[in-house]
C-alpha cells in the first residue's frame, strides 16, 4: 500500500498495471519482419520539439515551400473556399504556417472558429498559444485525438468546415491507409465541405536524401527519439549509441524510407510487453515512410476517397503542392 501513497509510487504502479494504448502496435511491429514501429511515436514532448527543429533545417524544404505558397495564395485560397468556415486541422504540430491561412479567413468572416487536433498535447499547447497571439480573430478549441481511432470529434464541428492536413503528413500513410483515412474523414462532412492538402512532389534524390539525412543530425535525433520513448514508457532497455539513422530513397514506391539500423548484435528487453528482442547486426526497423507525389497520383488519391479536387497551388520550384477539394 505504501507505493500508492505518494505520486512517483502511484505512477509506477499505474505504468505497471495498465500499458500505454500504442503497446500492441509496438509488440505486433517488433515481431513481424521485418520489423518496425508506428511513426506517431515520433510524437511525444521531446519528438514535437525535435520535429519544430526540422521545419526550420536549410536541408528540410517541405515547410518553407509550403509556407511560401500559403503566403503567396492564403488570399486566393481564402477566396476559393468561401465564408463561413470552422476551421478543422489534422496533425496540426504547433501550427506554425496556419496561421497565415486564418488570417486570409479572419478578412472574409466575422470569426474563425479553429479545431487543431493532434496526438501530441505539447504540441497542441502551443499550437493555442501562437494561434490566440497572432490570429486574435480565431477562437481555438485542441482536440487530442488518435486517427487511428477514427474522426468521431469531426461531428462536434458545427456548419461549414474546412479540414486543413498540412505538410505532406498524409504521405506518412502508404497509399490504401491514405485513402482509407480520407475516406474516413469523408464520411464526417458534408456535401460542400472542403480539404485543404499539402503533398511534397517527386524530385530528385538529392534534394529528397539529405531533407532526411541533415548535416546537423536532428532527424537521426528524431528518430532515435523512438526507441528513448520506448525506454522511458514500456520500460524497454534499447541502447541508442547501438543504432544508426537511415534514410533511403526507393523509387519504386516513390518514398523516402526512414530506418534504425542495428549497427551490432543486441537483445533488447522490454518490460512492460514481457517481450525479449533480439537484433542482428545490420537489421533495420523501419519507423517511416514519406510518399512523394504527382499530380495525377494525388487526383487518384483524392477521387477514391470521395473527394473531387478542385485547384492546386505550387511554390516557386513546384516543389510542394496545396490541393484544394469538395466532399
Ligand atoms: N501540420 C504540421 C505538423 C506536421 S508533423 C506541419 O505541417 O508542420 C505531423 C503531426 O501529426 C504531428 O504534430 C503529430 O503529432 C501528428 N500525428 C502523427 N500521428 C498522428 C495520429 N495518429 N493522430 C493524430 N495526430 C498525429
Ligand atoms: C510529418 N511528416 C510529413 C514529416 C515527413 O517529412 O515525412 C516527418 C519527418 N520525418 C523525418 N523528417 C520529417
Amino acid at each position: 500500500m505504501a507505493i500508492l501513497g505518494d505520486p512517483v509510487g502511484q505512477m509506477i504502479a499505474r505504468e505497471l498495471i495498465s500499458p500505454p494504448p500504442y503497446a500492441e502496435e509496438v509488440l505486433r511491429g517488433l515481431t513481424s519482419r521485418p520489423k518496425t514501429l508506428p511513426f506517431k511515436l515520433f510524437y511525444d514532448h521531446v519528438g514535437s520539439a525535435l520535429f519544430e527543429e526540422i521545419t526550420a533545417l536549410p536541408e528540410y524544404y517541405l515547410s518553407r515551400s509550403e509556407l511560401e505558397i500559403l503566403r503567396e495564395f492564403a488570399g486566393e485560397i481564402a477566396e476559393t473556399v468561401g465564408p463561413g468556415n470552422n476551421v478543422v486541422e489534422l496533425g496540426s504540430g504547433t501550427a506554425a504556417k496556419t496561421c497565415t491561412l486564418l488570417q486570409a479567413l479572419a478578412r472574409r468572416q466575422i470569426r474563425v472558429p479553429y479545431f487543431p487536433v493532434d496526438i501530441s498535447p505539447a504540441a497542441l499547447a502551443e499550437a493555442r498559444q501562437r494561434v490566440e497571439q497572432q490570429c486574435p480573430l480565431t477562437s481555438v478549441r485542441p482536440v487530442v485525438a488518435d486517427f487511428g481511432n477514427g474522426f468521431g470529434f469531426l461531428r462536434d464541428v458545427p456548419g461549414r468546415r474546412l479540414v486543413l492536413y498540412l505538410g505532406s503528413s498524409i504521405g506518412n500513410f502508404d497509399p490504401e491507409a491514405a485513402i482509407a483515412m480520407l475516406r474516413s474523414v469523408h464520411e464526417e462532412l458534408a456535401p460542400g465541405d472542403a480539404l485543404l492538402l499539402g503533398t511534397d512532389l517527386i524530385k530528385d534524390a538529392s534534394i529528397l536524401l539529405p531533407a532526411y539525412d541533415d548535416a546537423q543530425g536532428v532527424t537521426a535525433e528524431f528518430n532515435k527519439n523512438i526507441l528513448r520513448r520506448l525506454n522511458r514508457e514500456l520500460r524497454a532497455n534499447f541502447d541508442l549509441s547501438l543504432f544508426r539513422h537511415l534514410a533511403r530513397w526507393n523509387p519504386h514506391s516513390s518514398r523516402m524510407e526512414i530506418y534504425l539500423q542495428c549497427k551490432r548484435p543486441q537483445s533488447v528487453h522490454i518490460r512492460m510487453l514481457q517481450l525479449s528482442v533480439e537484433l542482428a547486426a545490420g537489421e533495420r526497423i523501419h519507423t517511416e515512410n514519406s510518399y512523394k507525389y504527382t499530380l495525377p497520383m494525388v487526383e487518384t488519391i483524392l477521387c477514391r476517397a470521395g473527394f473531387a479536387l478542385q485547384q492546386t497551388w505550387y511554390d516557386s520550384r513546384k516543389w510542394f503542392a496545396l490541393h484544394l477539394a469538395r466532399a
